[in-house]
């Protein structure tokens, strides 16, 4: 974990310190004052060095190691100003203990540290990769279902119907759980029609999982995923299938909240939790619906990842964890009229649980 090495990284300083400020005061004789300058100077270069051949190793590095230096030195003297600044605050206008006010200050400093230094010395650079796909390629819509029997009996059809019009080779993949009103059975049936696997897991594994499983049994070299519920109409995949099928992008977003697209049917309450959780995940992606369930890409582009099938929103975790290029396409998402939303409370708190999983990974990045 990059933050661990940091504070041990930090904490060395401080050993290297102490020591070189004993040695520069009382067996060299220098005045404690000055001795502390170049302690405090040998300890920031001793930790510049190691953090950047440990802890920010697998950094690209495109400026200089001089500039770099300079940086990480104005950042830690300015972070050593802070704590003075901080235990002065903490002690006499919050009337704290002075060793509580250390502590606090201390831990404070430390994330200022960290986090000036990930922005701004050891950059992120993003290196965006565009992948290929070719000439005639399959798409493999995954469908994850539960209780869905009216939905997936119109759905398929509408599906194959979109990949006929824009002369794109499809096929389906259901992955159900055991659904109790008998969706396996029905999806079992399309297979006499259509190219449609199904996947049928013992019991109600979760959203994301399905997906994740729904991947591994893909043949394709683009899939898709969608609700079964209708809410993301067919006839848009030809649109949302574009940018890909034309290299401009890895992952294109079906997107109720560029320009053109709208929600229908929802209630007041549902649209805020929406927008809510919406905000939450905006420091993670740029993009504006990134809890859209209606998503195409390109296999190639989640290769080697680690997915985390926490949840609902597989899609945010793959936004999140694939350096790729995305498209949103405006679209109409239409409420059920079918069966029920498996969206509840224990859901919405598993989603908080995976985006402070995002952020973690983020800031450990
Ligand atoms: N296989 C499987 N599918 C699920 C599970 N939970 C939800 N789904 C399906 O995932 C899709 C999205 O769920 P939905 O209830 O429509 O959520 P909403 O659109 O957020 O209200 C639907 O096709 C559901 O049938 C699950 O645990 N397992
Ligand atoms: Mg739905």
């Amino acid at each position: 974990m990059r933050i661990g090495k940091f504070m041990l990284v930090g904490l060395n300083g401080l050993l290297i310190n102490e020591v070189l400020l004993f040695v520069f005061t009382d067996v060299f004789g220098i005045y404690f004052l000055v001795s502390s300058v170049i302690a405090v100077e040998l300890a920031l270069l001793t930790n510049f060095v190691i953090n950047e051949k440990w802890t920010f190793r697998d950094r690209e590095k495109k400026e200089s190691v001089w500039k770099r230096l300079g940086k990480y030195n104005v950042i830690c003297v300015g972070g050593m100003l802070l704590n003075v600044a901080l235990l002065y605050a903490f002690t006499v206008l919050f009337s704290l203990y002075y060793l509580i006010s250390n502590l606090l200050a201390i831990g404070i400093v430390f994330y200022w540290n960290y986090f000036i230094n990930l922005k701004f010395t050891w950059v992120y650079e993003e290196s965006v990769k565009t992948f290929r796909v070719g000439m005639n390629p399959l798409v493999s819509i995954i469908i994850p279902t539960y209780n869905e029997k009216e939905n997936i009996e119109m759905l398929v059809p509408g599906i194959f119907q979109a990949l006929e019009k824009s002369g794109v080779r499809g096929e389906v993949v259901i992955v159900d759980d055991n659904s109790p009103d008998g969706t396996g059975e029905i999806a079992e049936k399309l297979k006499k029609d259509y190219r449609v696997k199904v996947i049928r897991r013992p019991g109600k594994m979760g959203l994301s999982t399905a997906v994740l499983d729904g991947i591994r049994n893909a043949e394709g070299e683009i899939i898709g995923v969608m609700d079964a519920d209708m809410s993301h109409p067919p006839a848009i995949i030809p649109d949302v299938l574009r940018p890909l099928l034309s290299d401009e992008a890895d992952i294109s977003v079906g997107s109720r909240y560029v320009s053109g697209g709208k929600i229908s049917g929802w209630h007041a309450r549902r649209k805020i939790i929406s927008r809510g959780a919406g905000l939450l995940a905006r420091p993670l992606t740029k993009v504006k619906d990134p809890m859209s369930g209606f998503f195409f890409f390109k296999k190639e582009a989640i290769e080697g990842r680690k997915l985390n099938p926490t949840g609902y929103k597989i899609g945010l975790e793959i936004l999140v964890k694939c350096e790729a290029k995305v498209a949103e396409v405006p679209y109409t998402f239409v409420d059920r009229k079918h069966g029920k939303s498996k969206l509840n409370l224990a859901e919405e708190i598993r989603y908080l649980k995976h985006l402070f999983r995002l952020y973690w990974y983020k800031i450990n990045r």
